[in-house]
């Protein structure tokens, strides 16, 4: 049942019950202040109820007070005057409601706010956290890449690090040689010749141009949904290659950024791989012929033959000398005798086999490693060397001239047991090539 009307049923029974119990008379003022009272109190729940209450109690107490004339009119001034009482406190309680509500509604707008900026301060933690997470990421690619001294693992180092990254589709690593893109490194093997005709379609010299990264639609061979960020490898304005990423749309932005941080390191990776194999290059060849240097040739014959020992197989030497070459640098000048040392080089290389070594062994004498060779061989590769050296023209001061090269060939196992003996073995050949007259090729023990 209704709260209100459960309260005013108890009222009433409570007034009709003392109607009957109290005896009539002047007790009945009592009854009269009840109902005064009940009026006031149910006023709260019905408007006009302490009203109507003073209007009862005073019927009572005119009706039933026994004629007592100042207490009926000084309880009907009680009564009347006590009717505003509640209204008072009604819109005072209302007043305060409304402060309240106005209040609460203030609260609440504040509590919408501090929602609002507790969502914005999660979003920015959430920013701060990915750059954090971004820049670690950073500081271990540059860790990692520092530690890479050839281009392909350096590549490979590269391809790992962002290949795995949120939005990140394929990845393709391309360095910049002699004005053509060298592919380095896929992420996705089976698209390595569609990324390559792309990258020499050379549609994206504009990397030259540009300094920052930047953004293109994806080719036909991706999808829609993909789009293409190159981040060009670059340092003082001077390209030296490029990394290819395909990205879902929505991260475009984000890894253009990233291209701006990353780049840069990546690049000066690039250039300190470069840097060490030009610096190992120079340090393994010769600057004049390309050659092998001797103290190199010498290192690769040492682990050749503990590979020939230890799969008991053998391999031949050839060394070779220049005949008179003195004269030649006497009559031409030492200019032209370079001239000749590097084309008799490049004869040399031509004239072996793939997996043959050659080397610059002295000044005017080169050394040839032959492995897994038969003795025709060995003898056919110095005879060629011979005949080409003796063919080939050389023109001076107006004057054309050739030059001539004895060959000494040695074995292993059959001529020595250690690179010393064998190379030993092959220099007493050569001598005694040297003691036939020259222009010629001896086996050593023939
Ligand atoms: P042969 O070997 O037939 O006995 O006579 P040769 O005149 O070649 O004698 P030798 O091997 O002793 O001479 C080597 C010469 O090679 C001496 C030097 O002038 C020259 N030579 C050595 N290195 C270079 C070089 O890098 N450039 C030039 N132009 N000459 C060099
Ligand atoms: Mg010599
Ligand atoms: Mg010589």
């Amino acid at each position: 049942m209704n709260n209100k009307f459960f309260r005013l049923f108890i009222i009433i029974a409570a007034l009709a019950i003392l109607y009957y119990v109290i005896p009539k008379g002047t007790e009945m003022i009592a009854l009269s202040y009840c109902v005064m009272l009940a009026g006031l109190y149910c006023e709260r729940f019905f408007r006009g109820a302490a009203f109507a209450g003073s209007l009862l109690a005073s019927f009572i107490i005119i009706k039933y007070a026994g004629g007592h004339v100042f207490v009926c009119v000084a309880s009907i001034i009680l009564f009347l005057s006590v009717i505003p009482i509640p209204y008072y406190f009604m819109n005072k309680t209302k007043k305060e409601e409304k402060e309240l509500s106005a209040e609460n509604a203030k609260l609440k707008e504040r509590h919408t706010d501090i929602l609002a900026e507790n969502f914005r301060v999660c979003e920015k933690r959430k920013k701060y956290e990915d750059n954090i997470e971004r820049i670690m990421q950073l500081y271990i690619i540059g860790r990692d890449l520092s530690k890479n001294v050839y281009m392909e693992d350096y590549a490979d180092t590269v391809l790992r690090a962002i290949s795995g990254r949120a939005g990140v589709i394929n990845v393709s690593v391309f360095m910049r040689e002699k004005g053509t893109w060298k592919p380095l490194a896929f992420s996705k093997l089976s698209l390595k010749e569609e990324w390559v005709k792309y990258m020499s379609d050379n549609k994206y010299s504009v990397l030259e141009k540009e300094s920052g990264c930047v953004m293109a639609a994806a080719p036909a061979f991706c999808a829609p949904e993909e789009s293409v960020v190159f981040w060009p490898l670059k340092i003082e304005h001077e390209l030296l290659g490029c990394i290819l990423l395909t990205v879902e749309k929505e991260y475009v932005s984000c890894y253009v950024e990233e291209g701006a941080i990353f780049g840069p390191q990546i690049a000066l990776g690039a250039r300190r791989v470069n840097l060490f194999a030009e610096m190992s290059e120079r340090s393994r060849n010769d600057g004049l012929t390309g050659l092998y240097l001797k103290r190199y040739f010498m290192e690769r014959l040492r682990s050749e033959i503990q590979r020939e020992k230890r799969y008991a197989g053998g391999f031949y030497l050839i060394m070779l000398d220049i005949d008179y070459f003195k004269k030649v640098n006497d009559k031409y000048g030492h200019l032209t005798g370079d001239k000749v040392l590097c084309a008799i080089a490049k004869i040399l290389v031509d004239c072996v086999r793939p997996g043959d070594l050659v080397g610059r062994y002295g000044g005017e004498e080169f050394i040839v490693f032959m492995p897994m060779a038969t003795q025709y061989a060995a003898k056919t590769v110095a005879q060629e060397i011979n005949n080409m050296v003796k063919n080939k023209k050389f023109h001076e001061n107006g004057e054309n001239f050739n030059v001539t090269i004895s060959a000494g060939i040695s074995s292993y196992p059959k001529d020595g047991q250690t690179i010393d003996q064998i190379i030993e073995a092959a220099d007493t050949a050569l001598y005694s090539a040297k003691e036939k007259g020259r222009n010629s090729v001896v086996l050593y023990g023939r």
